[in-house]
């Protein structure tokens, strides 16, 4: 069972609701036309990120897709970080230069996510063997959707990291749908944990709507991927309660499904189990959602009324600074 603290509980609640209220924000700035960008909602999913992200211990490294909102506020950034990524504003985590879901900081543990689908598999066991080399005591941990795992990439990236039986744990998030494609035409497997036996590592499937069964089954990665034991494929099973993004009606999928989902829904189950425990009733989950949406309110204000980038800065931080400071090349042959 669960060795959590009662604090620690508190805290997945915080972070759950955080992500949900956060991207209620973000849906409501997108339909004034204050994101720059598309808006790709993590409604349902919630527990996955927080549960899987939480499981990670300080100098771990993570590279969240376009779905993992939640995983990215427990490594740290905060809702005024995401707030002023989505509006390209200069104080966000890329000074406002890149796509608003292309961000990261290294020094946080987060690697930008990468649109292409797989392609963060193969950097991210890269980023596993370069702490073995370094000697670093450092656990990887990325995502990839259903319709991911059909990629190349995901493939080479996860065979090259069980060969190399490197500390990395991908987490399928088997949200039912690859935009309008059902799981059913993604793949003939059963689910996607059992093509972790391709690869000769272990997979586990876990209910991706249980915050505490996520952080469980994912600690017990983390912890084989750090006794040296290799990679793990954690497959959640989840439901994308939204489109495919904000565009996207989602006229394709059958309502009874959706209504199946919404009935497990994870912050409700979470505040259940929570009341069970004797740990909380509705009443103080209410005074600490009121907190987190007056905090996110004040940060969407304060991030509005903040400035965008400088026109002169906008070649500044575009290349590596070797590479953008170096001599022209004619000039180098001429010398
Ligand atoms: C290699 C590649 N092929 C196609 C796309 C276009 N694309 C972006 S998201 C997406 C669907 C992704 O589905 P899934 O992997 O299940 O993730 P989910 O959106 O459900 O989180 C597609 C086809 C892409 N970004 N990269
Ligand atoms: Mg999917």
């Amino acid at each position: 069972m669960s060795e959590l603290t009662r604090e620690q509980k508190f805290e997945i609640y915080r972070l759950l609701r955080l992500n949900r209220t956060l991207e209620e924000k973000l849906v409501n700035l997108y339909r004034q036309g204050k994101v720059v960008g598309g808006l790709y909602r993590s409604l349902g999913q919630e527990a996955t990120s927080v549960g899987t992200a939480y499981a990670l211990s300080p100098g771990d490294v993570l590279g969240p897709l376009i779905r993992n909102l939640g995983s990215v506020l427990v490594m740290g950034f905060s809702p005024r970080d995401v707030l002023a990524q989505h509006m390209a504003r200069a104080s966000s985590p890329s000074g406002g230069k890149d796509c608003n879901l292309h961000f990261g900081a290294p020094e946080r543990g987060v690697i930008s996510s990468i649109s292409m689908l797989g392609a963060l598999v193969p950097v991210m066991a890269g980023i596993a063997l370069g702490a073995r080399l370094q000697k670093k005591n450092v656990v990887a941990m990325t995502y990839i959707g259903d319709g991911g795992t059909s990629t190349g990439a995901f493939h080479e990236g996860l065979n090259f990291a069980a060969v190399q039986k490197l500390p990395l744990v991908v987490v399928a998030e088997n949200n039912g749908w690859a935009y309008s494609t059902p799981f059913k035409k993604q793949t003939a497997a059963r689910c996607l944990a059992d093509r972790a036996a391709a690869y000769g590592i272990p997979g586990e499937t876990v209910d991706g709507n249980d915050v505490l069964a996520v952080y469980e089954a994912a600690k017990r990665a983390v912890a084989r991927a750090r006794a040296g034991d290799g990679p793990t494929l954690l497959e959640a099973k989840t439901y994308r309660m939204k489109g495919h993004a904000e565009h996207d009606g989602q006229a394709y999928v059958p309502s009874e499904e959706l209504a199946e989902w919404a009935a497990r829904d994870p912050l409700e189950a979470y505040s259940r189990v929570l009341a069970a425990e004797g740990l909380a009733t509705a009443d103080d989950l209410g005074a600490i959602d009121a907190v987190i949406s007056e905090r996110v309110e004040a940060d969407a204000s304060a991030v509005e009324q903040s400035p965008f980038p400088a026109p002169e800065s906008a070649l500044e931080g575009v290349y590596a600074r070797k590479v953008a400071d170096a001599e022209p090349a004619v000039a180098r042959r001429r010398s």
